[in-house]
């Protein structure tokens, strides 16, 4: 491996590392850190045989996918980025740089259009609940305030990571009316609320949303109190190889994020469970809001065969 090689692998793994860590964090975003990753990787890898190339950017695409198993987001911006079909290395080069660049865009854009596209959605005086952190979901409540709509949320703590306080730091800026609960008192507040708005760490072809743990709470009390749920997620957290049959696999994490070890380190018949995500199955979601428009879950199907340039026999 020469130093150019090892140098930009460096970076790659700081990256990575990031991700793993969740300093970057939300599905969208480590899409886009990873189209970014690669890119910079493809830019300054020296290497003399496009063979060589090929190994370096297939390792490098396993290294960053390896980091986050459940966004489905990860993978297919890397797929996206490192599609090239040229047998010459500058040539192929350019493609990654591109594939890249144009990935990074589409991604902004599609918040933007998610934001406009859910707003329309929300009536004028609407109780928002959300859950986590989604920049996709807060693209469709800042976009309904800034069009004028007297809008308040409700944003739950989200344990263990407690990333309702990112959200609640993003609508504080914004000046819109925020109430802060702990996740147990969902259901509590479910009578007050009009329509509830998550995001989505992957989608599968039968529509089943994967999202932060504790989603699925949400929609089974929105459920019962007969609210309306919506999902905001861009085109690429739909997973095609959901179709064949794949499983998403839900990610651990230590159990440290939970307890301080030391308080339970003489606990011998204790274990500590710490899933990040749970399954919320199609039937309790209402409808996805994508940059290409309002689905049903049932068309999930759709999205991942017209939207994801993925031909079925590449899975
Ligand atoms: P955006 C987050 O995962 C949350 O589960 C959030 O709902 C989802 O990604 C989508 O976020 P984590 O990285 O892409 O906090 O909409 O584990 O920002």
């Amino acid at each position: 491996m020469t130093l150019a090689i090892s140098y930009n692998m460096q970076k790659l793994k700081e990256t990575a590392e990031k991700i793993r860590k969740m300093e970057l964090r939300g599905a969208g975003r480590i899409a886009k850190a990873a189209a970014e990753a690669i890119r910079d990787y493809a830019e300054g890898l020296e290497v003399v045989s496009m063979e060589e190339f090929n190994t370096c950017i297939r390792e490098a695409s396993s290294f960053l996918i390896s980091t986050r198993p459940t966004a489905v987001s990860l993978p297919n911006a890397v797929k996206l980025v490192t599609k090239y079909s040229s047998g010459n290395i500058e040539e192929a080069r350019k493609e990654i740089i591109g594939n890249a660049n144009l990935f990074i865009e589409r991604a902004d854009k599609a918040l933007e259009k998610i934001g406009k596209i859910g707003a329309r959605r929300i009536k004028d005086g609407d109780i928002i609940m959300t859950h986590c952190n989604s920049h996709a979901a807060l693209s469709i409540i800042t976009t309904a305030f800034e069009n004028g709509k007297a809008i308040s949320v409700i944003a739950t703590e989200s344990r263990p990571r407690r990333q309702g306080l990112s959200t609640i730091h993003h609508l504080n800026k914004f000046g819109i009316p925020t109430t802060l609960i702990v996740d147990s008192a969902v259901r509590y507040y479910m009578k007050d609320v009009d329509i509830v708005i998550v995001g989505a760490d992957a989608i599968s072809t039968n529509g089943t949303l994967v999202n932060k743990i504790g989603t699925s709470q949400l929609a089974l009390a929105a459920h019962e109190a007969r609210k309306i749920f919506m999902v905001a997620a861009e085109t690429f957290k739909f997973s095609p190889s959901t179709i064949v049959g794949d499983l998403i696999e839900i990610e651990e994490r230590s159990s440290d994020e939970i307890v301080d070890p030391l308080l339970i380190a003489n606990l011998s018949h204790l274990q500590v469970k710490n899933p990040a995500f749970d399954f919320t199955p199609a039937r309790y979601i209402d409808m996805i809001v994508t940059d290409v428009g309002i689905i049903s879950p049932a068309i999930a199907y759709v999205i991942i065969k017209e939207h994801l340039s993925w031909e079925l026999g590449e899975i």
